[in-house]
């Protein structure tokens, strides 16, 4: 199946390089939306110091990682200590505390894979997530947007992948389908891998960031601000990665053996990683590196059926990008 077809990159390419612009452009979030994200963090803020004077919010995921389209909910971590209680009773206070302020739909779920609180907020209209000392997902946060400081065409690459898999319906996780951390990770490592690279691997370069969570140790470049010619060497659009992109994941992936990983800017093979066979509920179908939990497989929630539909949806998106009049409406088309 793999190699199935090679395409060579149609001719006028060029002339959808403005709509794919424009598409990106429309995406990105008004500064309004971006000050009542503030708001809300605010009254968060507030409320949950009134209770836990030592505790802190973070902001991680796509409000946070510059891959936020508008729109987004946003996800907030609440960092505290704690001895004497569990998770779920805090999730439980916390939830009491937010109900009193006049939040709406909040919803305590400690029972979830990550326990959170759920709410919205009618002042600014904003649903949001709140989970507890989930320190990784701040670090990754900050990972995700120091490499889109690098190169521009990260954003935009990202913004339309994420755009895709909402409207073709592959980015529901609890569907077996990716998740948007995941999409961005696989345009991270597609951008790394360009001849000459669009990307480099932040860690594997000198440490200048380092922190060690539930014995992991997170260590980066994190200087970007010099690093912003590093791409420039490549001229590639937009128009020709995100057709290089989808024939990537397409025709040209070897889903039997290789994982994809940002940690060492390469592939490696799933027999380095042991992940060559099915163990409990990872099945290791499409396979990629987390570039911190190394042991975890950020494509495991993908099954049999899944899988199944994620590569048609990319052969899809691959032959669109090839041959069709008008990719930049028809890619997008609802399922
Ligand atoms: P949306 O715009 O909300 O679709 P997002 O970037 O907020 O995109 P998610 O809501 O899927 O992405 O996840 C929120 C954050 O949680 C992103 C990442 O920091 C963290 N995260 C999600 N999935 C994983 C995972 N499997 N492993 C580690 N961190 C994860
Ligand atoms: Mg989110």
């Amino acid at each position: 199946r793999m190699m199935k077809r090679q395409m060579q990159l149609r001719s006028d390419m060029g002339i959808f390089n403005e709509p794919f612009l424009a598409i990106y452009e429309s995406l990105i979030p008004a500064e309004e939306e971006k000050a009542k994200q503030k708001q809300l963090l605010q009254l968060l803020e507030r409320l949950v110091c009134k209770e836990w004077p030592k505790a802190r919010i973070y902001l991680y995921g796509s409000c946070a990682n510059s891959f936020g389209v508008s729109k987004s909910d946003i996800d907030v971590c609440l960092a505290i200590e704690y001895t004497d209680t569990d998770k779920s009773e805090i999730l439980l206070r916390l939830a009491d505390i937010l109900q009193s302020d006049n939040l709406q739909n909040v919803q305590a779920l400690t029972r979830a894979r990550v326990p959170i609180v759920k709410l919205m907020d009618p002042m600014t209209g904003l649903s949001c997530d709140i989970c507890i000392n989930n320190v990784l997902a701040v670090i990754n946060t900050k990972l995700l947007r120091d490499y889109a400081q690098i190169d521009a065409r990260l954003r935009q690459l990202a913004f339309i992948v994420k755009h895709w898999a909402k409207s073709r319906g592959v980015n529901e996780t609890y569907q077996g389908t990716l998740s948007s951390y995941a999409y961005v990770i696989m345009c991270i490592h597609f951008l790394q891998q360009r001849r000459p690279a669009i990307l480099p691997c932040l860690q594997e370069m000198e440490t200048t960031y380092s922190v060690t969570v539930d014995d992991v140790e997170c260590a980066f470049f994190d200087q970007v601000e010099k690093l912003h010619n590093f791409g420039s060497r490549n001229k590639e659009t937009i128009a020709q990665l995100v057709w290089a992109f989808f024939n990537y994941w397409a025709y040209r992936h070897d889903y039997a053996n290789s994982v994809i990983s940002v940690r060492t800017g390469s592939i490696i093979s799933k027999q380095e990683k042991d992940w060559t066979r099915r163990i409990g509920n990872d099945r290791h179908l499409i396979c990629i590196e987390d570039p911190f939990e190394v042991s975890h497989d950020l494509g495991r929630v993908v099954d049999k059926h899944s899988i199944k539909v994620l590569r048609e949806e990319f052969e899809r998106a691959a032959d669109i990008m090839q041959y069709d009049p008008n990719p930049c409406v028809k890619l997008f088309e609802p399922y």
